[in-house]
């Protein structure tokens, strides 16, 4: 919003003229644009995933009155916007501020705080829609005696950072482990329009040290986080693109060319099923993530409904990057068009919460539904039921 489109000149016989410029009448997407002096600017989020084209049309006066009308054809291409920093080497483009220090070591940034309200801030340009990516994900551990950290936010509508646009959220004081901490941003209503900068308070405290992994922002897809139990669809994975929500071998371009046709992951048509797709041309090392809420504490046996015309196969899943579950052995179903249900038991309760769903290729050669989350206890219980008739 409010970005400079680009900037209009008029040719005219008569030397000397000036110029004025406005919208007119006619234009299907006027309202998405303003005009100030002879610049274009945006007036709405654009996302190249909703609509990619937008025709305006443009008036230009001279100073007698006189004036020539012509219609534009906006195109707007698909920017992958930065979602993702993981500290691999520097900052990537965030400050710090307030009494807060930063070294970067091994893929972490260290930071030393001397003071009150530490904090570090993003790049002040990140032109990020707000709707699409619903959720912060950071890992760190916090070494600390506070409880609380804090984001911040600006938007292109609302420039600066305060209270308005803020979420605390709990962590672990002293803490022994680099942890996940998964943010609802929609928890505020401010959290809207198209995000300018971001700034974290790894913690409240004045003195001690954080270490940060990595933050991202990602987007449960088409809104809401999919619920556990219940089902997971293959090709509903998280907004981010490719190195966050996704790692593709062939991220130009989803092969299949079906359901998510922006996207680099691989997707085609269920053979039986016309409304449901599943994710194809997989290879080992990609990887897919997903936003789940766990509502229930427990075993959970997963049934993924999987093809394979090879018998080598194998799926990992993780939650918060750390495998849940034996790998699934992905059997030799006949064909890629023949899919079969092969279940595993979690071998941990799943804790209640939100958390990041990974479903990692350890060998390609598969297709992949979806995965089916069921209380394990429950589940064995009808077994055992079926065994007793
Ligand atoms: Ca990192
Ligand atoms: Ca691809
Ligand atoms: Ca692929
Ligand atoms: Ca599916």
């Amino acid at each position: 919003m409010g970005a400079v489109v680009g900037t209009f000149t008029t040719t005219d016989p008569d030397v000397g003229n000036t110029f004025t410029y406005s919208l007119a009448s006619g234009g299907a997407d006027n309202v998405r644009f303003s005009i100030q002096g002879n610049e274009l600017r945006t007036n709405a989020v654009f996302d190249f995933e909703t609509k990619s084209s937008y025709s305006i049309r443009v008036r230009t006066t001279d100073q007698g009155g006189l004036f020539f009308e012509r219609t534009f054809t906006i195109t707007v291409t698909d920017v992958e916007e930065t979602t993702y920093w993981d500290f691999a080497t520097d900052l990537e483009g965030w400050n710090t501020a307030n009494n807060l220090t930063a070294t970067v070591n091994s893929g972490i940034a260290t930071f030393a705080i001397t003071g009150s309200d530490p904090f570090i801030h993003s790049a002040n340009n990140l032109n990020i829609p707000a709707a699409l990516y619903n959720y912060v994900v950071i890992r760190m551990q916090n070494l600390t005696g506070s409880s609380t950290a804090e984001l911040f936010w600006s938007t292109y509508e609302s420039t600066s950072i305060n209270s308005a646009k803020r979420i605390g959220f709990p962590i672990v004081a002293n803490d022994t482990i680099q942890r996940y901490y998964i943010i609802d941003m929609s928890a505020n209503t401010n959290w809207t329009g198209s995000l300018k900068q971001l700034r974290l308070d790894p913690t409240i405290a004045s003195s001690g040290t954080v270490h940060l992994d990595f933050l991202k922002l990602t987007g449960a897809y088409p809104s809401v986080a999919a619920i556990i139990p219940g089902t997971i669809e293959a090709e509903n994975f998280n907004y981010g693109g490719q190195g966050n929500a996704y790692f593709e071998t062939t991220p130009a371009s989803n092969s299949g060319n079906r359901f998510r046709t922006n996207e680099g992951v691989d997707i085609t048509v269920h053979p039986q099923e016309p409304d449901n797709y599943v994710v194809g041309w997989t290879a080992a090392g990609e990887w897919l993530e997903y936003i789940v809420r766990v509502e229930q504490e427990t075993y959970y046996s997963i049934t993924a409904n999987v093809s394979s015309p090879s018998s080598t196969a194998r799926i990992a899943i993780e939650l918060n990057g750390e495998q849940i579950a034996p790998e699934i052995p992905v059997p030799n179903t006949g064909a890629f068009n023949t899919y079969e249900p092969v279940e595993v038991i979690t071998s941990k309760k799943l804790a209640i919460g939100t958390h990041v769903l990974r479903i990692h290729a350890n060998t390609g050669s598969f297709n992949i539904d979806k995965l089916v989350f069921a209380d394990a206890v429950k589940t064995q219980e009808i077994a055992l039921q079926k065994g007793w008739n």
